[in-house]
């Protein structure tokens, strides 16, 4: 019996529990009812893992198992990839295109799983594309490229099984004996009574395909795909965000004409018009790397000849090397409106809010006392200076913990900060999730 495992990742809402519930046969999910936010997009969240099983054939099947898409629950994430699917065939990332920033989803989730994307054959499938078509596959093509990452593109409906198993095609068919993905994907699109009775039918001893099968000459043996080289690591730390833009953003290119499928040998994409050119193997090198600068002080500080910087208080010890912060030319720009803050206020623990813009001017705010109102400010209008001081890239949050007294939060944008005051029992991890879910769904 050959088994292949495949991999399902994604941000909460992307579709990963939909699609593998489409095309599997049998199913185990672990999906609860939401009780944070989330709530406002859709009922159920997976808390631990989804898995399902596809028979392809007598002796062979596969398994898909799905991660939890709330970083709440990343734990599971590891779990997962050390554990039972650390020898997968392939990993498949499904990104929502309805968010409101999907580069943030692809640079977080490609980080997170790069250990296991590097080793194994992954594909990006694209949700959603019915309800918001923008992002283009296009631009996909530019943050992969940004990403120093090779992975090719789909727009698919994860509620369609014959999307899904053409992606799940393109990951096996080096592998696997099986080879009539075709009539599979024709079952798949069929109204679910009559696949029952095709099934009763058979005898639900085979797929229509099994047959054939048999009389086909022996695959050759299944070799690993070979996936180049990874690119030179540019991303930045985990605290540490890519400086905006200053190249032009890539203008969605007008769809004249269908894009040209694959020249690959199979799979064969159902949606050929959506299916983006093949590109060449090799990546284009990363963007070149420069020293965190802010948009506005880049023109002041030519990149040529960053000055050199030493930090305060120098201590004798090893030579002092600035980190290098990558830059990410395609980064979006997030946006934070005033009503924001009375979102955050419906959050669990949060005791007051307050967008305050990068000059430390109060926006909106629904934090009474004048002191901690003006701290907040102040906090906004330093950041910048954080990163100055310390040298440590952007700096995307600032966070004062103490043991008794509430925690204070200041989530910083390009041209806006948010500052939060919780409970001190109210975890910041949560807290962040819940807010960067605002800004994706807001
Ligand atoms: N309109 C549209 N809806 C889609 C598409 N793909 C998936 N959906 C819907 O989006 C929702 C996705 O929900 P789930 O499958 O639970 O998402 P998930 O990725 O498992 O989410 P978590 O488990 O919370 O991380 C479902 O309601 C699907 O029906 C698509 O391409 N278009
Ligand atoms: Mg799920």
């Amino acid at each position: 019996m050959n088994n292949y495992k495949i991999l399902v990742t994604g941000p909460v809402g992307s579709g990963k529990t939909t699609s593998i519930r489409v095309i599997s046969d049998k199913l185990l999910e672990t999906d609860e009812k939401v009780s944070d936010r989330t709530a406002v997009r859709k009922p159920m969240t997976t808390v631990a893992m989804d898995y399902g099983t596809l028979r392809l054939s007598d002796n062979e099947t596969v398994h898909l198992y799905g991660t939890p898409g709330q970083p709440r629950f990343k734990f599971m994430w590891d779990v997962m990839t050390r554990g039972i699917v650390k020898d997968c065939l392939g990993v498949v990332l499904l990104i929502d295109n309805a968010r409101n920033y999907p580069y943030r989803d692809l640079k977080f989730f490609t980080d997170e799983f790069k250990h296991i994307m590097s080793r194994t054959k992954t594909l990006v499938g694209v949700t959603r594309s019915d309800v918001q078509d923008k992002p283009t596959i296009d631009i996909y093509h530019s943050w992969m490229q940004n990403l120093g990452l090779d992975y090719e593109v789909f727009y698919i409906d994860a509620r369609k099984g014959s999307d899904v198993l053409m992606l799940v095609e393109n990951l096996l068919a080096p592998h696997c004996f099986f080879s009539d993905w075709r009539s599979l994907r024709a079952m798949q699109s069929m109204d679910p009574s009559l696949i029952e009775d095709q099934r009763a039918a058979m005898g639900d001893e085979a797929l229509p395909e099994a047959a054939e099968v048999e009389e086909m000459p022996p695959p050759p043996a299944p070799k690993a795909v070979e996936k180049p080289a990874p690119a030179a690591e540019t991303r930045e730390e985990e605290t540490v965000e890519a400086v905006e833009p200053e190249v032009a953003p890539v203008e969605p290119k007008q769809e004249a004409a269908p894009a040209p499928v694959a020249p690959e040998p199979p799979p064969k994409a159902p949606k050929a018009a959506k299916k983006p050119p093949q590109e060449a193997t090799s990546v284009p090198p990363p963007p070149e790397q420069a020293p965190p600068v802010r948009k506005e002080q880049k023109e002041q500080r030519p990149e040529a000849a960053p000055k050199p910087r030493t930090p305060p208080n120098t201590r004798p010890g090893p030579a002092y090397r600035a980190p290098v912060a990558a830059r990410d030319p395609l980064s979006e720009k997030v946006v934070m409106k005033e009503e924001i803050v009375q979102e955050v206020m419906g959050l669990r623990g949060v005791k007051g809010a307050a967008l305050v813009s990068s000059l430390g001017d109060i926006v909106e705010t629904t934090i009474e006392d004048g002191q901690l109102m003006e701290f907040i400010s102040f906090l906004a209008g330093v950041a910048p200076t954080f990163e100055e001081a310390a040298n440590l890239g952007r700096v995307t949050e600032v966070i004062l913990k103490s043991p008794k007294d509430d925690v204070i939060t200041l989530y910083v944008e390009d041209e806006q900060s948010l500052g939060v005051v919780a409970d001190n029992r109210t975890s910041v991890r949560i807290l962040k999730q819940q807010i960067y879910d605002m800004l994706q769904w807001g």
